[in-house]
């Protein structure tokens, strides 16, 4: 295999410095003129120059206007050293859209022409240097059919457009700022545009535009406003303004990530930009604000300042995602409407990013080697790394994370640089922070790979007035990665006296109490902190707002969480002690033979949750979903995944059935009857009255009463917005209501035209428990639907990614019917997109944490895969490290 590593980076023997790219677009064939200004780098030795290329088709070289001898090597065009230091490279290649399937490169999208070439796509367009580190300003000239491409567009400003004889046009666009290859792009179809001018802060205008297919237009209202939200945001917090003229955003059908930041011409997954009430739901409203944010964030952090090499991906990713964080907690406005984001964005990082961290493609934010660089775009890189750079917002505090920001700029502006350089331009910017004495310590989030553990014991003493707090941290071996040092580990506390009065904060050696709330900074393996003038007996609330990514132990009793649970200031820490006393249930009941039974205390305190009236509905709805059975197969070992999904489903019932008047309170209470808005209030509304309707539903099929199906039924018929609609939907097919099939085939005839509610309409069928061992018959059926298929994305994810990721049980059977069906789909997709299949192979990364018969035969399944000779090297390296 061709590993790919860090420590043998070594900066480009030439640069290029100016990019003229000429198209003539067409969907057999399109034919590519690329004029590189080069220079070579006079720090290297001389050497060949050797280009990327991919699936091109080359017709002629040139140097300078003469021709020159080139060869292949190792899939690389060597042209021989030319012998002057700068000089004109001219490439003419073609290349095939409508074939390219990995849509990586240039692709066709329905009628229309689309590129994505991060990571390394621009090499399936034409010969070149790609690689981040080489940054070129690019003109570009578009021609093609005017009928069929109406809308011809790439980066930067428009210099130039007008028709061309045989019913063409061109468009010649120029991108003043210099970029690497992989933020190149350009769109040729049939498409019309939401506009918008603003003004920003600075005084400058600018124009908006958001490109869709026909018929779109009125689903892009919101993805308008996020970018005119994004812009407002990225001034006024970090001083950062839109720095073209124009910015675009273009949404396509097929498309393998949510969306790509290419400078000025963002490429957005239609899932991202489209949404109405009647076809979206809350939670696709909040994804399309914060990929929106993301990407439009990245215009600073990502494209002005960029990565030096693909190790280095966090520098963008973790940092953009941390700016999306923010910026989408502060439009949700109240405090406990942020919380509820924070607990969202931490529940996804335990569901995503632990697993992968404790298996087989566990990784440093900042990866030492790999095979395909797309294997790379992880959870650990942008989640993980957004918790990284959250470490040092907490330790430099908001406004020293901004003057790091503004030195960051100030040195790195236009250049490729490292996670490095961003440490210790926030070090450098806080040179009295915690940060700032202990870089090398912070430095070994970027190295070190796996979840550290965190341990904590308190001890109080009442003849001193002290209590005492024992912390020590211990990061778990991994393969390559054995003698692990200690991380800079920021934790939040607090302490509360039993009654859950808050106690002021004094350490021994202070004078004073700081506050009922503080930030404790580990460095090293152990540490303890002795309280003073504690008045109380006291319980600690650690880790509030989760203020590192660790796994914490506090050794707290029952009796201590629901203390927190009741009375914690934080209220990331009392969502988090429900979650404790929960996981702690289901953990005795996997231990044991006996049936899974909640006790009382616990039933009333989810009770007392539901009956707060001073909770916001947003925190009640999470606080009464239990531990999803991803989190808590990642909590145990050899997992039995049938055993857990029973236990499970045996509380689930216990909360519909104890809580019954409860829950219909809760549904009648949380009616929203203002017009639609996808704000914090009204989804956090729609949430719980969803997850009542469910538990309702629920215990109906427990007791085979009628009434709550049917009132479901009608309220699905009803539904003014998608999100009251698919609750409801859900709760008659996951309980298995005869109600079921009738209001899918009403679905999908209402819906048959919208392909993102047809990826809903897969969804929700891939993910439904099974009840009679048939799920793969189901499944089977579902792909033969005239409206699947394996080659949109959104589509094959949509079913089969709901099936692997969303329905454990009927994914892991004692009779591996899973495990067959998955690497029979791992074998199709991968001749058709890589990246897709690569990504859908990951389903077994835990295989070995399974318990007998899953294990062996995970296993089996994994080898069959692996036997396959000719594997793309995205999958192969997947299933090599599965098997390592
Ligand atoms: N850069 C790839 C897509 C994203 O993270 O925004
Ligand atoms: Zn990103």
């Amino acid at each position: 295999a061709n590993i790919v590593r860090r420590e043998d980076y070594l900066a480009p023997a030439y640069w290029i410095r100016t990019v003229d790219l000429t198209f003539d677009l067409d969907a057999a064939k399109t034919i590519v003129a690329s004029k590189l200004f080069i220079e070579r780098n006079l720090e290297q030795m001389e050497q060949p120059l050797r280009l990327h290329g991919e699936d091109l088709n080359l017709l002629r070289v040139l140097v300078d206007g003469q021709s020159v001898s080139f060869r292949h090597e190792d899939g690389m065009l060597v042209i021989d050293a030319p012998q002057q230091s700068a000089f004109t490279l001219e490439i003419r290649n073609t290349v095939a859209p409508e074939k390219n399937t990995q849509l990586s490169g240039l692709y066709a999208s329905g009628s229309g022409l689309f590129t994505q070439c991060e990571a390394e796509g621009f090499r399936r367009i034409t010969y070149f240097l790609d690689r981040p580190d080489v940054m070129a300003v690019y003109t570009v000239t578009l021609r093609g059919d005017k009928q069929k491409y109406p809308v011809l567009l790439s980066n930067g400003n428009l210099l130039e457009q007008g028709d061309l004889d045989n019913g063409r046009h061109f468009a010649k666009w120029h991108d003043p700022f210099r970029k690497p290859s992989y933020l190149f792009a350009l769109v040729a179809a049939d498409l019309v545009a939401r506009e918008q001018r603003v003004r920003s802060r600075s005084g400058r205008d600018h124009l908006l535009q958001v490109f869709v297919k026909r018929g779109d237009l009125e689903k892009t209202e919101h993805a308008m406003n996020s970018l005119v939200a994004s812009m407002i945001w990225d001034e006024h917090r970090f001083n950062l303004p839109l720095d073209l003229e124009r910015f675009m955003i273009v949404a396509v059908d097929d498309f393998n990530m949510g969306a790509m930041e290419n400078k000025g011409l963002n490429i957005f997954n239609t899932k991202y930009v489209l949404a109405s009430a009647a076809t979206a739901t809350d939670a696709d409203f909040d994804g399309i604000e914060s990929v929106v944010g993301h990407e439009y964030f990245h215009n600073w952090t990502g494209n002005r300042i960029t990565c030096q090499d693909w190790f280095q991906l966090s520098l963008k990713e973790g940092l953009t995602v941390f700016r999306d964080q923010e910026f989408s907690m502060d439009m949700a406005g109240s405090a406990s409407a942020r919380a509820v984001r924070r607990i969202g964005d931490v529940r996804s990082l335990r569901e995503r990013q632990f697993p992968e961290d404790a298996g087989p493609m566990s990784h440093p934010v900042r990866p030492d080697a790999y095979q395909a660089i797309d294997n790379f775009y992880t959870a650990t890189v942008y989640e993980k790394g957004s918790e990284v750079v959250r470490v040092i917002h907490t330790l430099v505090g908001q406004q020293g994370f901004a003057a790091g920001m503004a030195l960051y700029f100030q040195r790195h502006d236009g250049f490729a640089v490292t996670c490095d350089d961003f440490a210790q331009a926030m070090a450098d910017a806080n040179p009295y922070s915690p940060l700032a004495h202990n870089l090398d310590v912070f430095k070994r989030w970027y190295s070190q790979a796996g979840t550290p553990r965190l341990t904590a014991r308190g001890e109080y003493n009442a003849a001193n007035a002290t209590f005492t707090l024992y912390l020590s941290q211990h990061n778990p071996a991994l393969p390559g990665q054995n003698d692990k040092l200690p991380q800079l580990l920021p934790v939040a506390v607090g302490l509360l006296a039993r009654d859950g009065t808050a106690l002021p904060l004094q350490l021994a050696g202070e004078d004073h109490a700081v506050g009922t709330d503080r930030v404790l900074v580990m460095t090293e393996a152990q540490h303890t902190f002795t309280f003073v003038n504690v008045q109380a007996d006291c319980v600690p609330s650690l880790l509030r707002g989760f203020s590192a990514p660790v796994v914490l132990d506090d050794g707290l009793t029952d009796a201590d969480l629901l203390v927190l649970m009741a009375h914690d200031t934080d209220a990331f820490n009392r969502w988090e002690a429900g979650q404790r006393l929960a996981l702690n249930r289901i953990r005795a009941a996997l231990n044991s033979d006996a049936p899974a039974a909640l006790d009382d205390a616990f039933i009333e305190a989810m009770r007392a949750v539901l009956n707060d009236t001073r909770l916001d509905p947003a925190f009640k709805e999470l606080a009464l979903l239990l531990p999803s059975e991803v989190y808590v197969a990642d909590q145990v070992t050899g997992i039995d995944p049938q055993r857990l999904h029973s236990v499970r489903e045996a509380m689930v019932d216990q909360l519909a059935t104890a809580l019954h008047a409860e829950w219909e309170a809760a549904f009648a209470a949380n009616q929203v009857r203002a017009g639609y808005k996808p704000d914090a209030v009204q989804s956090g509304q729609r949430a719980l009255a969803n997850l009542a309707l469910t538990m309702l539903v629920r215990h109906a099929s427990l007791t085979g009463d009628t009434v709550w199906p049917g009132r479901a039924y009608q309220r699905f018929k009803d539904a003014s917005n998608m999100t009251d609609r698919l609750g409801a939907l859900e709760a008659l097919v996951n309980s298995h209501s005869e109600l079921a099939q009738p209001a899918l085939d009403r679905f999908h005839a209402l819906f048959r035209h919208e392909a993102l509610v047809l990826d809903k309409f897969f969804m929700l069928q891939g993910r439904a428990p099974e009840k009679d061992g048939r799920v793969f018959a189901r499944i089977k059926q579902l792909m033969q639907h005239p409206d699947f298929t394996l080659t949109n994305p959104n589509r094959a994810r949509s079913l089969l990614f709901a099936l692997t990721a969303g329905n454990p049980a009927a994914f892991h059977r004692t009779d591996a019917a899973g495990y067959v069906f998955w690497a029979d789909m791992v074998i199709t997709l991968d001749t058709l997109n890589p990246q897709l299949a690569s990504r859908f192979a990951r389903a077994l990364d835990r295989w070995t944490n399974l318990a007998e018969p899953y294990r062996s035969a995970a296993r089996e399944a994994i080898a069959r895969v692996s036997a396959k000779a000719d594997l793309s090297s995205d999958t192969r390296e997947i299933i090599d490290r599965a098997l390592a």
